[in-house]
């Protein structure tokens, strides 16, 4: 593959520019290429051929929003469904891709409760119908150190939120996983307490780049990646990206999540990507992109909201270091 990766510095995130230097960010990149000649969404569907090679899965057509996308290469797909987290399955990077395939992922529905004036339970095929599905090429960083780039399918979150109507105590949303020890053999295991629990300010939830996941790579989400439906939230630390919700709640007092209920000083309510705010155990300076590996590959730097700054506001007269 002659196609040259684009550096960290090179990164494009539409959303921050105008469309006409989105067009010239877009032309400088194609310039850069020896094929001056293609289109640049050919270009990156060149790049990411090998991202795309894939099982059998249920299409899911969505059509790319440009302003979510990012330029870089696309981490193949059979990283992406290979190396997860996914405690219910497993501790081992490798286990939820063997042990996911017996979660009965339809029917399924999603409980919404709580501070709302409309509560509702929705299937998921009303969640595939509720607001139109969109490809958004999206960096999912986690605090391990390790990264990826996933074309996710789904809509914002806010398209979900705004049905059900939030009362005025709604200040935050807390989501909540399947725990199902019959279908989850990790559920027997006490690392966590279960279900898996997340949740964001509602703010934050309303934030156009929060996603509703229910698929990636042109398909249905993979079970391992959370199937049939999760959270994306891409400036936070992937654990904040609840898989295989069942529940939503709209809450006064901020939730008690899994992780920081199980290790308070490692694992705060806010979990923003923040490279100057150390794990107490490691760095977070820098990260491995999953799929590049090789012994002379370098680590790449990490990224402030791993590298959508437009959230920022979100944070304004927050310690960062304290509110980690
Ligand atoms: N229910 C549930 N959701 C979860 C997790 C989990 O163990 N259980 N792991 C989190 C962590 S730590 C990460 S990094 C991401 C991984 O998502 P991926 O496997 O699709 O890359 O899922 C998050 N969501
Ligand atoms: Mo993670």
């Amino acid at each position: 593959m002659l196609i040259k990766r684009p550096k960290s510095s090179e990164i494009v995130l539409a959303s921050d520019i105008t469309p006409q230097a989105v067009y010239q960010e877009r032309r400088a990149f194609i310039a850069k290429m020896a094929a001056g000649a293609v289109a640049g969404g050919a270009i990156w569907e060149m790049a990411n051929r090998e991202a795309f090679a894939q099982g059998a899965a249920a299409k899911l057509a969505a059509k790319r929003n440009p302003a979510y996308a990012i330029l870089e290469t696309a981490t193949p797909f059979k990283d992406a469904t290979t190396y997860n987290n996914f405690y219910e399955f497993g501790l081992d990077k490798d286990e939820p891709a063997q042990s996911a395939g017996r979660l009965k992922t339809r029917p399924w529905t999603v409980q919404i409760e709580g501070e709302v004036k409309k509560p509702m339970t929705l299937d998921i095929d009303a969640l595939l119908k509720l607001a139109p599905l969109e490809e958004r090429i999206y960096r999912l960083r986690c605090v391990e150190g390790w990264s990826m780039v996933i074309p996710w399918v789904g809509y914002s979150l806010s398209e979900l939120i705004k049905k059900v109507e939030p009362t005025g105590n709604a200040k935050f949303v807390e989501f909540i996983s399947l725990a199902d020890p019959k279908q989850m053999p990790g559920v027997g295991s006490r690392v966590l307490n279960w279900p898996y629990v997340e949740g964001l300010r509602i703010d934050e939830a309303m934030h156009p780049l929060a996603l509703l996941g229910l698929g990636m790579y042109g398909q249905t989400l993979p079970n391992q990646n959370g199937a049939p439906v999760r959270l994306v939230v891409p400036w936070k630390y992937g654990f904040k990206s609840a898989k295989s919700i069942v529940k939503i709640r709209f809450v006064k007092e901020q939730p008690r999540t899994a992780w920081n209920v199980s290790a308070p000083a490692e694992y705060g309510f806010y979990s923003n990507v923040n490279p100057n705010v150390d794990h107490p155990r490691w760095s977070q300076a820098t990260e491995r992109r999953i799929g590049e590996d090789g012994f002379f590959t370098k680590k790449r730097k990490t990224l402030m909201y791993n590298g959508y700054p437009e959230v920022a506001s979100l944070y304004a007269g927050l310690d960062l270091k304290k509110n980690f």
